[in-house]
């Protein structure tokens, strides 16, 4: 029976909680820069991911989940604290994350749970509200990383994804069982450069399929025709894994012009055991030369390059689902499914090749969505999906409500308990607000812009070295390739999004 369920007399929820079941476990498991489209329960046209799949069939997909600011340390800013950027202080990536502030791990240890933190961290200063900590030196490495073991840099051999993997079962293994714990399980993989384990290497004849954007000529969109982060554009060496001597010269600029691709990839590479470089140069060197041979140019060279990310990033994710797969087998062998909630979800969604691209950052839908499954047997039936427009601002009050524990009011999310359980459906937000930051420096050159979008319309305004309006029709435009602000048959829309845009930054406390 469920908790709730046996609930019914108790004088609130919490009270119910503390006596008749223990607050559960929390596993939150969050990769990097992993799309919703490569994710079978999404409706993958490109991999299947049976792991990950097996919590959407285990409880709930959120079909309709977003991030308030596309980028990785930013969202992991507002995973933490629930509360948006200009509030939690992280815009863009050169911020370093304020550690005093009010996370969840910190009320989660407050209320009594052990709490740890194992793999990709990314806010510069150190974790604080974890018992342990091992996290990356910054983005970290695919292969031999090094850790910082509460502290301590430690290098150790092996692949990154199965090291956090292998982290946090040990985690697991030695906690202290007196508590509940809440584990922060955060994945390298699939971020930039796509390096994949040797027994995902792809199938290199297999031939993934071009989205119909891909050749976007960004028509009436001068933001996204300014950016700097097409496939076409994409370093030989660094991206695609090409020798020197594969190739003549760079041809791509990657996204950044003072960037050195050949020695950061000379560093990726290098840093390979010699086991490890056998298998490597036993896959990658035919590649690279059949490309000396015939080196492709023009649109096949772009088309070339979008396979080659393509089979890397999916090679990349492939592990990050034989990691869930383990810890998903440990709980089970524990006897800790029931009353574990285990998230799965990403910093952000990711370009795979729509609009000619790579990366994230932009307010379109292939980057605003973040993949989003929930499971917890003890509360939330399986099977189901979810429409509702939901963010990453709205984990911390979620996590922190499913544990009992009291939501600061000046949290600016909202939990998703009640659209996960037998509740009767609350009265649900119609409408988001976005606001990206990093221009001009950093990478990319995606302009500053912020948005809103309602679940039909979505109305952006980019800044910078620029004031543009962007109108998109979701349902006759699905692609976001007709701008159609300004438009006659528009105005009404247009207004009333304007408003909403106006009411959404008085209520968050955001004044562009
Ligand atoms: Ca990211």
């Amino acid at each position: 029976m469920h908790r709730l369920a046996l609930c019914l007399v108790a004088l609130s929820e919490l009270a119910c909680a503390a006596e008749t079941a223990p607050p559960p476990n929390i596993v939150f498991i969050m990769s990097d820069d992993h799309a919703e489209r490569a994710i079978s329960a999404y409706g993958s046209d490109l991999i299947e991911t049976p792991n990950i799949d097996r919590i959407a069939r285990d409880g709930i997909r959120f079909a309709n989940s977003f991030v308030t600011n596309s980028i990785c340390a930013p969202s992991r800013a507002v995973l933490l604290t629930g509360k948006y950027s200009h509030l939690n202080g992280l815009r863009d990536n050169r911020d370093t994350f304020d550690g005093g502030q009010v996370t969840f791990p910190k009320l989660l240890q407050r209320a009594g749970y052990e709490t740890a933190i194992i793999g990709k961290w990314h806010l510069k200063s150190e974790p604080t509200g974890f018992d342990e900590w091992k996290i990356l030196v910054d983005q970290g490495h695919y292969y031999n990383p090094v850790f910082l073991d509460n502290g301590v840099e430690v290098q150790l051999e092996g692949y990154v994804t199965d090291l956090i993997t292998e982290l946090a079962l040990e985690y697991l293994e030695n906690r202290d069982e007196s508590k509940p714990f809440a584990l922060l399980y955060q994945h390298k993989a699939p971020h930039r450069n796509w390096m994949p384990a040797p027994r995902h290497f792809a199938d290199e004849q297999r031939e993934l399929p071009l989205p119909e954007t891909f050749w976007d000529d960004y028509a009436g969109r001068p933001a996204a025709a300014g950016q700097d982060m097409r496939i076409a554009d994409m370093w030989l060496s660094l991206d695609l894994k090409l020798q020197q001597g594969h190739y003549g010269r760079e041809n791509g600029t990657g996204g950044s012009e003072t960037y050195d691709p050949t020695e950061g990839w000379e560093d990726d590479y290098g840093r390979m055991t010699e086991e490890q470089r056998a298998a490597w140069d036993a896959h990658y060197d035919p590649i690279g030369e059949a490309f000396r041979e015939a080196p492709p140019t023009g649109k096949a060279l772009a088309e070339w390059k979008y396979q080659r990310y393509m089979q890397d990033y999916l090679g990349s994710v492939a592990a990050v689902d034989d990691g869930v797969g383990r810890l998903l087998d440990y709980l089970e062998e524990n006897d800790l499914g029931e009353n574990t909630v285990v998230v799965y979800t990403s910093d952000q969604g990711f370009y795979l090749g729509e609009h000619g691209w790579y990366d994230k950052r932009f307010m379109y839908e292939e980057s605003l969505r973040t993949p989003l499954v929930i499971r917890y047997p003890a509360e939330i039936s399986p099977g189901q999906v979810n429409d509702d427009l939901v963010l990453n601002l709205d984990m911390m009050p979620t996590l922190l409500d499913l544990a009992g524990v009291k939501i600061p009011p000046e949290m600016q999310g909202r939990s998703l308990r009640p659209l996960m359980t037998a509740s009767p459906r609350p009265e649900w937000r119609d409408a988001i607000y976005y606001r990206y930051y990093e221009f001009p420096h950093g990478w990319h050159k995606v302009r500053p812009h912020y948005g809103v979008r309602t679940d039909r319309y979505k109305l952006i305004h980019f800044g910078g070295d620029m004031d543009v309006w962007e109108l998109f029709d979701l349902q006759t435009d699905p692609n976001e390739l007709k701008n159609v602000y300004g438009q006659d048959e528009y105005v009404t829309i247009q207004n009333q999004l304007h408003n909403r845009l106006n009411e959404l930054q008085r209520e968050l406390e955001d004044l562009p």
